[in-house]
Protein backbone atom coordinates (compact mmCIF):
# COMPACT_ATOMS: atom_id res chain seq x y z
CA UNK A 1 0.00 0.00 0.00
CA UNK A 2 1.73 3.32 -0.84
CA UNK A 3 -0.21 6.33 0.38
CA UNK A 4 -1.11 9.54 -1.83
CA UNK A 5 1.85 12.05 -0.89
CA UNK A 6 2.67 15.74 -3.15
CA UNK A 7 5.39 15.59 -5.66
CA UNK A 8 8.77 16.13 -3.88
CA UNK A 9 11.75 17.78 -5.20
CA UNK A 10 15.56 16.55 -4.90
CA UNK A 11 18.62 18.66 -3.91
CA UNK A 12 20.19 19.89 -7.82
CA UNK A 13 23.22 17.95 -7.93
CA UNK A 14 21.47 14.85 -7.07
CA UNK A 15 23.01 12.17 -8.87
CA UNK A 16 20.61 9.81 -10.67
CA UNK A 17 21.35 6.42 -12.35
CA UNK A 18 20.96 2.87 -12.72
CA UNK A 19 23.33 -0.24 -11.40
CA UNK A 20 24.02 -3.45 -12.71
CA UNK A 21 27.45 -5.88 -12.18
CA UNK A 22 29.51 -7.49 -14.68
CA UNK A 23 28.80 -11.40 -14.40
CA UNK A 24 24.93 -10.49 -14.19
CA UNK A 25 25.07 -8.92 -17.60
CA UNK A 26 27.99 -9.41 -19.42
CA UNK A 27 27.98 -12.89 -20.62
CA UNK A 28 31.08 -13.60 -23.15
CA UNK A 29 32.26 -15.34 -20.46
CA UNK A 30 34.99 -17.16 -22.10
CA UNK A 31 36.15 -14.11 -24.39
CA UNK A 32 39.38 -12.19 -25.43
CA UNK A 33 41.11 -13.72 -22.72
CA UNK A 34 38.69 -13.85 -19.36
CA UNK A 35 39.42 -16.79 -17.15
CA UNK A 36 36.15 -18.73 -15.20
CA UNK A 37 35.57 -16.91 -12.12
CA UNK A 38 33.89 -18.85 -8.85
CA UNK A 39 30.73 -18.00 -9.98
CA UNK A 40 31.55 -19.90 -13.62
CA UNK A 41 32.58 -22.79 -11.41
CA UNK A 42 29.66 -22.40 -9.39
CA UNK A 43 26.63 -22.25 -11.38
CA UNK A 44 28.31 -25.18 -13.41
CA UNK A 45 28.05 -27.39 -10.56
CA UNK A 46 24.61 -28.90 -10.50
CA UNK A 47 22.05 -27.69 -7.71
CA UNK A 48 23.80 -24.25 -7.43
CA UNK A 49 21.42 -22.22 -9.14
CA UNK A 50 18.17 -23.05 -10.39
CA UNK A 51 17.60 -24.33 -13.90
CA UNK A 52 21.26 -24.51 -14.35
CA UNK A 53 21.49 -21.33 -15.17
CA UNK A 54 25.14 -19.58 -15.76
CA UNK A 55 26.08 -16.26 -16.54
CA UNK A 56 27.99 -17.35 -20.24
CA UNK A 57 25.73 -15.30 -22.11
CA UNK A 58 23.67 -13.55 -19.44
CA UNK A 59 22.43 -10.44 -21.13
CA UNK A 60 25.11 -10.54 -24.07
CA UNK A 61 25.38 -6.83 -22.67
CA UNK A 62 29.57 -7.56 -23.87
CA UNK A 63 28.61 -7.24 -27.10
CA UNK A 64 24.96 -5.48 -26.85
CA UNK A 65 26.53 -2.13 -24.84
CA UNK A 66 26.32 0.49 -27.19
CA UNK A 67 22.68 -0.54 -27.74
CA UNK A 68 22.41 -0.85 -23.74
CA UNK A 69 23.95 3.17 -23.26
CA UNK A 70 21.66 4.47 -25.90
CA UNK A 71 18.82 3.11 -24.58
CA UNK A 72 20.23 4.35 -20.62
CA UNK A 73 20.81 8.04 -22.92
CA UNK A 74 17.56 7.75 -24.57
CA UNK A 75 15.88 7.61 -21.04
CA UNK A 76 17.91 10.60 -19.59
CA UNK A 77 19.78 8.26 -17.02
CA UNK A 78 22.71 10.42 -16.14
CA UNK A 79 24.81 8.22 -14.15
CA UNK A 80 25.81 4.46 -14.60
CA UNK A 81 27.07 2.15 -11.93
CA UNK A 82 28.67 -1.33 -13.53
CA UNK A 83 31.41 -3.52 -12.36
CA UNK A 84 34.78 -4.47 -13.81
CA UNK A 85 35.23 -8.16 -13.76
CA UNK A 86 38.80 -9.26 -11.85
CA UNK A 87 38.83 -12.12 -14.61
CA UNK A 88 38.61 -10.48 -17.94
CA UNK A 89 41.28 -7.60 -16.94
CA UNK A 90 44.00 -9.90 -15.04
CA UNK A 91 43.07 -13.18 -16.11
CA UNK A 92 43.98 -16.15 -13.15
CA UNK A 93 43.91 -12.84 -10.43
CA UNK A 94 48.14 -12.41 -10.55
CA UNK A 95 50.25 -11.22 -12.99
CA UNK A 96 49.62 -8.41 -15.63
CA UNK A 97 46.32 -7.05 -17.14
CA UNK A 98 45.41 -8.42 -20.16
CA UNK A 99 44.49 -5.61 -23.03
CA UNK A 100 41.49 -7.19 -24.11
CA UNK A 101 39.93 -7.60 -21.46
CA UNK A 102 40.76 -3.46 -20.23
CA UNK A 103 39.91 -2.65 -23.68
CA UNK A 104 37.01 -3.60 -23.05
CA UNK A 105 36.02 -1.14 -19.94
CA UNK A 106 37.65 1.57 -22.18
CA UNK A 107 35.18 1.29 -25.09
CA UNK A 108 33.03 0.83 -22.47
CA UNK A 109 33.80 4.15 -20.39
CA UNK A 110 34.40 5.93 -23.88
CA UNK A 111 30.37 5.53 -25.11
CA UNK A 112 29.37 6.15 -21.43
CA UNK A 113 31.12 9.69 -22.25
CA UNK A 114 30.14 9.89 -25.40
CA UNK A 115 26.44 9.98 -24.41
CA UNK A 116 26.92 12.06 -21.36
CA UNK A 117 26.62 9.66 -18.74
CA UNK A 118 28.96 9.27 -15.95
CA UNK A 119 30.38 5.88 -15.23
CA UNK A 120 30.85 4.92 -11.46
CA UNK A 121 32.86 1.66 -11.09
CA UNK A 122 33.04 -0.89 -8.63
CA UNK A 123 36.01 -3.55 -8.50
CA UNK A 124 34.42 -6.08 -7.07
CA UNK A 125 30.69 -7.71 -7.59
CA UNK A 126 31.53 -11.39 -6.60
CA UNK A 127 33.63 -12.49 -9.48
CA UNK A 128 36.69 -13.81 -7.74
CA UNK A 129 39.23 -15.31 -10.51
CA UNK A 130 38.58 -19.23 -9.69
CA UNK A 131 42.43 -19.32 -9.98
CA UNK A 132 42.60 -17.84 -6.77
CA UNK A 133 39.99 -20.00 -5.05
CA UNK A 134 41.39 -23.22 -6.40
CA UNK A 135 44.68 -22.46 -8.00
CA UNK A 136 44.80 -24.82 -11.64
CA UNK A 137 47.72 -27.22 -12.27
CA UNK A 138 51.26 -25.24 -10.85
CA UNK A 139 49.60 -22.28 -10.77
CA UNK A 140 51.52 -19.14 -8.35
CA UNK A 141 48.49 -18.56 -6.39
CA UNK A 142 47.53 -19.90 -2.69
CA UNK A 143 44.23 -20.63 -2.89
CA UNK A 144 41.80 -20.68 -0.56
CA UNK A 145 39.68 -17.67 -2.20
CA UNK A 146 38.97 -14.70 0.55
CA UNK A 147 40.06 -17.00 3.53
CA UNK A 148 44.02 -16.48 2.24
CA UNK A 149 45.52 -13.42 3.15
CA UNK A 150 47.39 -12.79 -0.23
CA UNK A 151 44.43 -12.72 -2.02
CA UNK A 152 43.65 -9.09 -0.48
CA UNK A 153 47.08 -8.27 -1.91
CA UNK A 154 46.22 -10.00 -5.52
CA UNK A 155 42.91 -7.28 -5.12
CA UNK A 156 44.87 -4.51 -4.86
CA UNK A 157 47.46 -5.32 -7.19
CA UNK A 158 44.20 -5.55 -9.80
CA UNK A 159 42.97 -2.83 -8.38
CA UNK A 160 46.50 -0.19 -9.12
CA UNK A 161 46.06 -2.44 -12.77
CA UNK A 162 42.28 -0.85 -13.50
CA UNK A 163 42.67 2.51 -12.37
CA UNK A 164 45.88 2.62 -14.45
CA UNK A 165 44.07 2.74 -17.53
CA UNK A 166 40.40 4.05 -16.53
CA UNK A 167 41.56 6.38 -13.80
CA UNK A 168 41.55 9.31 -16.48
CA UNK A 169 37.73 8.94 -16.76
CA UNK A 170 36.22 7.24 -14.49
CA UNK A 171 36.09 9.40 -11.37
CA UNK A 172 34.20 7.44 -8.89
CA UNK A 173 35.58 4.09 -7.69
CA UNK A 174 34.00 1.54 -5.39
CA UNK A 175 36.36 -1.16 -3.94
CA UNK A 176 33.78 -4.15 -2.83
CA UNK A 177 30.45 -4.54 -3.49
CA UNK A 178 28.49 -6.38 -0.48
CA UNK A 179 31.31 -7.97 1.06
CA UNK A 180 28.64 -9.26 3.59
CA UNK A 181 27.48 -11.52 0.37
CA UNK A 182 31.00 -12.17 -0.72
CA UNK A 183 31.91 -13.46 2.95
CA UNK A 184 28.64 -14.62 4.74
CA UNK A 185 26.96 -16.41 2.16
CA UNK A 186 29.81 -17.47 0.22
CA UNK A 187 31.86 -18.99 2.85
CA UNK A 188 29.07 -19.38 5.25
CA UNK A 189 25.57 -20.65 4.41
CA UNK A 190 27.15 -21.37 0.86
CA UNK A 191 24.56 -19.93 -1.34
CA UNK A 192 26.73 -17.83 -3.18
CA UNK A 193 30.16 -18.92 -4.56
CA UNK A 194 32.50 -20.66 -3.70
CA UNK A 195 29.99 -22.44 -1.98
CA UNK A 196 31.79 -23.62 1.65
CA UNK A 197 29.89 -23.64 4.95
CA UNK A 198 32.15 -23.01 7.48
CA UNK A 199 31.47 -19.96 9.84
CA UNK A 200 35.13 -19.47 10.47
CA UNK A 201 35.91 -19.34 7.20
CA UNK A 202 33.20 -16.57 6.95
CA UNK A 203 35.18 -14.38 9.37
CA UNK A 204 38.32 -15.03 7.78
CA UNK A 205 37.01 -14.28 4.80
CA UNK A 206 35.21 -10.98 6.13
CA UNK A 207 38.18 -9.73 7.36
CA UNK A 208 40.45 -10.27 3.91
CA UNK A 209 37.85 -8.63 2.01
CA UNK A 210 38.22 -6.03 4.62
CA UNK A 211 41.96 -5.65 4.04
CA UNK A 212 41.82 -6.30 0.62
CA UNK A 213 39.59 -2.44 0.47
CA UNK A 214 41.45 -1.10 2.58
CA UNK A 215 45.01 -1.90 0.32
CA UNK A 216 42.76 -1.29 -2.59
CA UNK A 217 41.82 2.64 -1.23
CA UNK A 218 45.89 2.99 -1.65
CA UNK A 219 46.32 1.79 -4.81
CA UNK A 220 43.74 3.55 -6.09
CA UNK A 221 44.95 7.22 -4.23
CA UNK A 222 48.42 6.20 -6.26
CA UNK A 223 47.29 5.92 -9.19
CA UNK A 224 44.11 8.31 -9.20
CA UNK A 225 43.75 12.16 -9.59
CA UNK A 226 43.34 13.52 -6.54
CA UNK A 227 39.91 14.79 -7.82
CA UNK A 228 38.97 11.13 -7.62
CA UNK A 229 36.19 9.46 -5.21
CA UNK A 230 36.98 6.18 -3.67
CA UNK A 231 34.05 4.32 -1.72
CA UNK A 232 32.91 0.90 -0.22
CA UNK A 233 29.37 -0.24 -0.80
CA UNK A 234 27.27 -2.15 1.61
CA UNK A 235 24.40 -3.96 2.57
CA UNK A 236 23.67 -2.39 5.93
CA UNK A 237 20.54 -4.33 7.40
CA UNK A 238 17.56 -2.34 9.05
CA UNK A 239 17.48 -5.05 11.85
CA UNK A 240 14.40 -4.90 14.07
CA UNK A 241 13.57 -7.28 16.84
CA UNK A 242 10.30 -8.92 16.56
CA UNK A 243 9.43 -7.27 20.23
CA UNK A 244 10.46 -5.14 22.94
CA UNK A 245 11.19 -8.28 25.27
CA UNK A 246 14.79 -8.52 26.38
CA UNK A 247 15.51 -11.57 24.84
CA UNK A 248 14.48 -9.95 21.73
CA UNK A 249 16.51 -6.85 21.51
CA UNK A 250 19.38 -8.98 22.32
CA UNK A 251 19.09 -11.14 19.13
CA UNK A 252 19.09 -7.92 17.39
CA UNK A 253 22.12 -6.08 18.95
CA UNK A 254 23.90 -9.54 18.25
CA UNK A 255 22.49 -9.48 14.18
CA UNK A 256 23.29 -5.68 14.10
CA UNK A 257 26.92 -6.50 14.97
CA UNK A 258 27.16 -9.14 12.28
CA UNK A 259 25.64 -7.56 9.41
CA UNK A 260 26.67 -3.70 10.63
CA UNK A 261 28.89 -3.04 12.80
CA UNK A 262 31.51 -5.60 11.78
CA UNK A 263 31.77 -3.18 8.73
CA UNK A 264 31.44 0.22 10.15
CA UNK A 265 33.52 -0.17 12.76
CA UNK A 266 36.81 -1.30 11.17
CA UNK A 267 35.93 0.37 8.22
CA UNK A 268 35.45 3.85 9.74
CA UNK A 269 36.85 3.74 13.28
CA UNK A 270 39.40 1.11 12.74
CA UNK A 271 38.48 -1.52 15.61
CA UNK A 272 36.55 -4.81 15.40
CA UNK A 273 33.51 -4.52 18.16
CA UNK A 274 34.42 -5.95 21.19
CA UNK A 275 31.15 -7.80 21.54
CA UNK A 276 30.96 -9.32 18.03
CA UNK A 277 34.63 -10.42 18.94
CA UNK A 278 33.19 -11.93 22.24
CA UNK A 279 29.78 -13.35 20.33
CA UNK A 280 31.64 -15.03 17.38
CA UNK A 281 34.94 -16.36 20.29
CA UNK A 282 33.47 -19.93 19.73
CA UNK A 283 33.59 -19.65 16.16
CA UNK A 284 37.06 -17.84 15.81
CA UNK A 285 40.00 -16.25 18.00
CA UNK A 286 40.30 -14.05 14.79
CA UNK A 287 44.02 -14.63 14.89
CA UNK A 288 44.00 -14.02 11.24
CA UNK A 289 44.02 -10.18 12.33
CA UNK A 290 47.37 -8.85 11.82
CA UNK A 291 48.97 -5.46 13.71
CA UNK A 292 48.64 -2.90 11.04
CA UNK A 293 45.50 -4.40 9.51
CA UNK A 294 42.83 -1.89 10.52
CA UNK A 295 45.20 1.06 9.73
CA UNK A 296 44.81 0.09 6.61
CA UNK A 297 41.06 -1.38 6.31
CA UNK A 298 40.21 2.57 8.12
CA UNK A 299 42.03 4.70 5.44
CA UNK A 300 39.63 7.45 5.05
CA UNK A 301 36.99 7.48 2.21
CA UNK A 302 35.24 9.57 -0.17
CA UNK A 303 31.69 8.35 0.64
CA UNK A 304 29.88 5.25 1.06
CA UNK A 305 27.36 3.34 -0.77
CA UNK A 306 23.99 1.51 0.62
CA UNK A 307 22.51 -1.11 -0.92
CA UNK A 308 19.03 -1.72 0.74
CA UNK A 309 16.27 -3.82 -0.02
CA UNK A 310 14.18 -4.93 2.92
CA UNK A 311 14.69 -4.91 6.67
CA UNK A 312 15.51 -8.09 8.93
CA UNK A 313 13.63 -8.73 12.06
CA UNK A 314 14.66 -11.12 14.48
CA UNK A 315 13.90 -12.82 17.94
CA UNK A 316 15.22 -15.34 20.45
CA UNK A 317 14.49 -18.92 19.57
CA UNK A 318 12.18 -20.62 22.39
CA UNK A 319 13.80 -23.31 23.67
CA UNK A 320 10.56 -24.84 24.33
CA UNK A 321 9.89 -25.02 20.42
CA UNK A 322 11.52 -27.32 17.65
CA UNK A 323 13.40 -25.21 15.89
CA UNK A 324 11.26 -24.09 12.15
CA UNK A 325 12.46 -25.21 9.25
CA UNK A 326 13.36 -22.51 6.71
CA UNK A 327 10.26 -24.39 4.69
CA UNK A 328 7.95 -23.87 7.44
CA UNK A 329 8.07 -27.53 8.45
CA UNK A 330 9.71 -28.22 12.28
CA UNK A 331 11.78 -30.22 13.99
CA UNK A 332 14.30 -30.74 10.44
CA UNK A 333 18.08 -29.64 10.78
CA UNK A 334 18.25 -26.49 10.39
CA UNK A 335 20.22 -24.99 7.18
CA UNK A 336 23.47 -23.87 7.19
CA UNK A 337 23.40 -20.37 7.94
CA UNK A 338 25.17 -17.21 6.79
CA UNK A 339 25.64 -15.50 10.45
CA UNK A 340 28.74 -16.94 11.46
CA UNK A 341 26.88 -17.73 15.47
CA UNK A 342 22.73 -17.09 15.32
CA UNK A 343 22.43 -19.97 17.62
CA UNK A 344 19.59 -19.13 19.58
CA UNK A 345 18.12 -16.59 17.09
CA UNK A 346 15.07 -16.75 14.58
CA UNK A 347 14.59 -15.06 11.83
CA UNK A 348 11.12 -13.84 11.30
CA UNK A 349 9.43 -13.68 8.02
CA UNK A 350 8.09 -10.09 8.09
CA UNK A 351 4.16 -9.84 7.49
CA UNK A 352 2.36 -7.67 4.52
CA UNK A 353 3.19 -7.26 1.34
CA UNK A 354 6.37 -9.06 -0.51
CA UNK A 355 8.45 -8.90 -3.79
CA UNK A 356 8.70 -11.40 -6.10
CA UNK A 357 12.16 -12.55 -3.63
CA UNK A 358 10.00 -13.18 -1.03
CA UNK A 359 11.27 -10.10 0.73
CA UNK A 360 8.82 -7.94 2.60
CA UNK A 361 8.51 -4.12 1.34
CA UNK A 362 9.49 -1.64 4.10
CA UNK A 363 10.90 1.31 2.92
CA UNK A 364 11.22 2.61 6.64
CA UNK A 365 13.84 0.40 6.97
CA UNK A 366 15.86 2.52 4.36
CA UNK A 367 15.13 5.72 6.23
CA UNK A 368 16.27 4.14 9.42
CA UNK A 369 19.48 3.52 7.98
CA UNK A 370 20.50 6.60 6.29
CA UNK A 371 19.66 8.62 9.02
CA UNK A 372 21.85 5.79 11.24
CA UNK A 373 24.61 6.87 8.64
CA UNK A 374 24.17 10.32 9.42
CA UNK A 375 24.36 10.26 12.94
CA UNK A 376 27.02 7.88 12.83
CA UNK A 377 29.52 9.33 10.34
CA UNK A 378 28.92 12.21 10.12
CA UNK A 379 29.20 14.68 7.30
CA UNK A 380 30.46 11.47 4.83
CA UNK A 381 28.61 11.66 1.66
CA UNK A 382 26.59 8.68 1.00
CA UNK A 383 25.01 6.92 -2.00
CA UNK A 384 21.93 4.69 -2.09
CA UNK A 385 23.78 1.87 -4.63
CA UNK A 386 21.24 -0.36 -5.15
CA UNK A 387 17.55 -0.35 -4.41
CA UNK A 388 14.59 -2.16 -6.32
CA UNK A 389 12.27 -4.87 -6.83
CA UNK A 390 12.04 -8.28 -8.27
CA UNK A 391 8.30 -9.31 -9.96
CA UNK A 392 6.93 -11.39 -12.34
CA UNK A 393 7.07 -9.24 -14.99
CA UNK A 394 6.15 -10.89 -18.56
CA UNK A 395 5.22 -8.54 -21.79
CA UNK A 396 1.44 -8.37 -22.96
CA UNK A 397 0.01 -8.91 -26.53
CA UNK A 398 1.07 -5.35 -27.17
CA UNK A 399 4.54 -5.92 -26.27
CA UNK A 400 4.10 -3.72 -23.41
CA UNK A 401 5.74 -4.43 -19.57
CA UNK A 402 3.40 -3.46 -16.76
CA UNK A 403 4.95 -3.55 -13.58
CA UNK A 404 2.56 -1.07 -11.17
CA UNK A 405 4.21 -2.41 -8.07
CA UNK A 406 7.72 -1.83 -8.96
CA UNK A 407 6.98 1.49 -9.66
CA UNK A 408 4.99 1.64 -6.11
CA UNK A 409 8.21 0.20 -4.39
CA UNK A 410 10.18 2.76 -6.23
CA UNK A 411 8.18 5.44 -4.89
CA UNK A 412 7.89 4.46 -1.64
CA UNK A 413 11.81 3.80 -1.20
CA UNK A 414 12.34 7.43 -2.77
CA UNK A 415 10.04 8.98 -0.45
CA UNK A 416 12.29 7.50 1.94
CA UNK A 417 15.25 8.88 0.92
CA UNK A 418 13.69 12.47 0.40
CA UNK A 419 12.17 11.88 4.14
CA UNK A 420 16.20 11.56 4.92
CA UNK A 421 17.42 14.35 3.22
CA UNK A 422 14.82 16.12 4.31
CA UNK A 423 16.05 15.06 8.41
CA UNK A 424 19.98 16.00 7.25
CA UNK A 425 21.29 12.53 5.62
CA UNK A 426 23.90 13.58 3.38
CA UNK A 427 22.16 11.48 0.72
CA UNK A 428 23.94 12.60 -3.14
CA UNK A 429 22.77 10.22 -5.05
CA UNK A 430 20.73 7.45 -5.85
CA UNK A 431 20.91 3.96 -8.36
CA UNK A 432 18.21 1.88 -9.04
CA UNK A 433 18.77 -1.68 -9.53
CA UNK A 434 18.66 -2.66 -11.94
CA UNK A 435 19.22 -1.28 -15.65
CA UNK A 436 18.42 -4.63 -17.18
CA UNK A 437 16.62 -8.05 -16.42
CA UNK A 438 19.72 -10.37 -15.15
CA UNK A 439 21.11 -13.40 -13.46
CA UNK A 440 19.76 -12.81 -10.04
CA UNK A 441 22.83 -15.54 -8.58
CA UNK A 442 21.58 -18.76 -7.56
CA UNK A 443 18.04 -17.44 -8.88
CA UNK A 444 19.21 -17.87 -12.37
CA UNK A 445 17.07 -16.16 -14.59
CA UNK A 446 14.01 -16.65 -12.83
CA UNK A 447 14.27 -13.41 -11.07
CA UNK A 448 13.88 -10.62 -13.08
CA UNK A 449 14.82 -6.73 -11.57
CA UNK A 450 15.23 -4.78 -14.78
CA UNK A 451 13.19 -1.67 -15.14
CA UNK A 452 14.04 -2.53 -19.05
CA UNK A 453 12.64 -6.33 -19.62
CA UNK A 454 15.07 -8.97 -21.59
CA UNK A 455 13.55 -11.85 -23.30
CA UNK A 456 16.53 -13.70 -22.71
CA UNK A 457 16.09 -15.93 -25.98
CA UNK A 458 15.92 -13.36 -28.39
CA UNK A 459 18.21 -10.63 -26.10
CA UNK A 460 15.39 -8.11 -27.30
CA UNK A 461 15.19 -5.16 -24.33
CA UNK A 462 12.11 -3.57 -23.83
CA UNK A 463 11.50 -0.73 -21.52
CA UNK A 464 8.67 -1.64 -18.51
CA UNK A 465 6.21 1.25 -17.53
CA UNK A 466 8.77 1.65 -14.49
CA UNK A 467 11.47 2.74 -16.70
CA UNK A 468 9.51 5.36 -18.01
CA UNK A 469 8.28 6.47 -14.66
CA UNK A 470 11.72 6.52 -13.46
CA UNK A 471 13.00 8.61 -16.67
CA UNK A 472 10.31 11.39 -15.48
CA UNK A 473 11.69 11.52 -12.07
CA UNK A 474 14.79 11.58 -12.81
CA UNK A 475 13.86 14.26 -16.10
CA UNK A 476 12.26 16.38 -13.15
CA UNK A 477 14.15 15.74 -10.16
CA UNK A 478 10.88 15.24 -8.59
CA UNK A 479 9.15 12.47 -7.24
CA UNK A 480 5.41 12.62 -8.52
CA UNK A 481 2.36 12.48 -6.11
CA UNK A 482 1.72 8.70 -4.72
CA UNK A 483 1.19 6.51 -7.43
CA UNK A 484 -2.40 4.55 -7.42
CA UNK A 485 -2.53 1.99 -4.75
CA UNK A 486 -1.12 -1.99 -5.91
CA UNK A 487 -3.71 -3.95 -4.88
O1 LIG B 1 21.34 -8.82 -7.86
C1 LIG B 1 21.81 -8.47 -6.61
C2 LIG B 1 23.09 -7.66 -6.72
O2 LIG B 1 24.06 -8.34 -7.44
C3 LIG B 1 23.63 -7.36 -5.35
N1 LIG B 1 22.64 -6.75 -4.52
C4 LIG B 1 21.34 -7.39 -4.46
C5 LIG B 1 20.81 -7.64 -5.85
C6 LIG B 1 19.44 -8.31 -5.78
O3 LIG B 1 19.52 -9.53 -5.12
Amino acid sequence: MTEHTPPLRFPAGFVWGTATAAYQIEGAAAEDGRTPSIWDTFSRTPGRVRNGDTGDVATDHYHRYPADIALMAELGLPAYRFSLAWPRIQPGGSGPANKAGLDFYDRLVDELLAHGIDPVATLYHWDLPQDLETPAGGGSAAGGGWTARSTAHRFAEYAALAAARLGDRITTWTTLNEPWCSAFLGYGSGVHAPGRTDPAAALTAHHHLLLAHGLAVGALRAELPSTARVSLTLNLAAVRPLTDRPADREAARRIDGLANRIFLDPVFHGRYPADVLADTAAVTDWSFVRDGDLTEISRPLDALGLNYYSPTVVAADDPAEPHPHPDGASGHPREPSPWPADHGIRFVPAEGERTAMGWPVDADGLYELLTRLRDELPGLPLLVTENGAAYDDYSDPTGAVHDPERIAYLHAHLTAVHRAIAAGAPVRGYFLWSLLDNFEWAYGYGKRFGIVHVDFASQRRTPKDSARWYAEVVRTGTLPPGPPTVA
